[in-house]
C-alpha cells in the first residue's frame, strides 16, 4: 500500500467517524418542543370559532322577516293631513320602497296623520311601516300612534304614540303586531322625527 492509498484510506474513515458522531449528535429539537408546549399552554388561546361568534366582532347581517299573510294595503288608498312637494299619501301604497316614492307631511306641522282605507273590514294581524333601505336614509326615530275605524270619521287609538326606532342596518323598518284587530281604516299619527322635519313612510303595510 503506497502512502497515497493510506491517506485517501484514512480519509473514508474519518468520514465515516464523523457521519457517525453527527446522527449521535444530541438534538435541540425535544428542547424547543418541550419550550413551546409550555408557553402554548400558559397561552390558552381562545378557540377560534368562539371568537368568530363573538358579537364585538362580527356585524350582524340583517335579514328582513315579512309578515305572514297578505300585503292588503298594497294598491289601497291613503290620505293625509298634508303633504311636501311631491311626496304624496298614495306613494305608501306603490309597493316601492326606494327612491323617491315616499309620503312626508308637512314640515314642522305636527301632527302629519295618514290614513288607510282597506275598502272593507279585514282582521289585521302586523302593520309594517318602511323607510328606503338605503343607508343614504340614515338612521332616526319617529314618533307615532295608531288608531283604527270603520268609518273614517270616529277613530280609536290601539296603540298611544310611541317612538319608533328606523336603522338601514336593520332594514329601516319597524313592525307592530296587533291581536287580530277588525277594522277598515288603519292611522297613523306622527308627532316627531330626528331625521327630518316632518312624518316620513315609503310605504305602509298592514297584513291579515
Ligand atoms: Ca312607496
Amino acid at each position: 500500500m503506497n502512502k497515497k492509498r493510506v491517506i485517501i484510506l484514512l480519509l473514508v474513515v474519518l468520514n465515516a467517524l464523523l457521519s457517525v458522531y453527527t446522527l449521535r449528535l444530541p438534538t435541540k429539537e425535544p428542547v424547543v418542543r418541550e419550550t413551546i408546549e409550555t408557553h402554548v399552554s400558559t397561552l390558552d388561546a381562545i378557540d377560534q370559532t368562539e371568537a368568530l361568534e363573538h358579537p364585538d366582532f362580527i356585524k350582524e347581517e340583517y335579514v328582513a322577516t315579512i309578515p305572514e299573510g297578505e300585503n292588503i294595503a298594497l294598491g289601497k288608498k291613503a290620505t293625509a293631513n298634508s303633504f311636501t312637494q311631491s311626496y304624496t299619501a298614495k306613494k305608501v301604497t306603490d309597493g316601492i320602497a326606494t327612491g323617491v316614492s315616499y309620503w312626508e307631511g308637512k314640515p314642522k306641522s305636527y301632527p302629519n296623520i295618514i290614513t288607510l282605507d282597506l275598502e272593507e273590514v279585514y282582521s289585521i294581524h302586523t302593520i309594517r311601516v318602511r323607510l328606503s333601505p338605503m343607508s343614504i336614509w340614515g338612521k332616526r326615530t319617529q314618533d307615532f300612534s295608531i288608531s283604527i275605524s270603520d268609518d273614517n270619521e270616529t277613530f280609536t287609538e290601539i296603540v298611544p304614540s310611541k317612538q319608533y326606532t328606523f336603522d338601514p342596518d336593520r332594514g329601516n323598518e319597524v313592525q307592530i303586531k296587533l291581536d287580530n284587530i277588525e277594522t277598515r281604516y288603519v292611522q297613523l299619527t306622527f308627532t316627531a322625527n330626528t331625521g327630518a322635519a316632518a312624518g316620513q313612510i315609503a310605504e305602509f303595510e298592514v297584513y291579515h
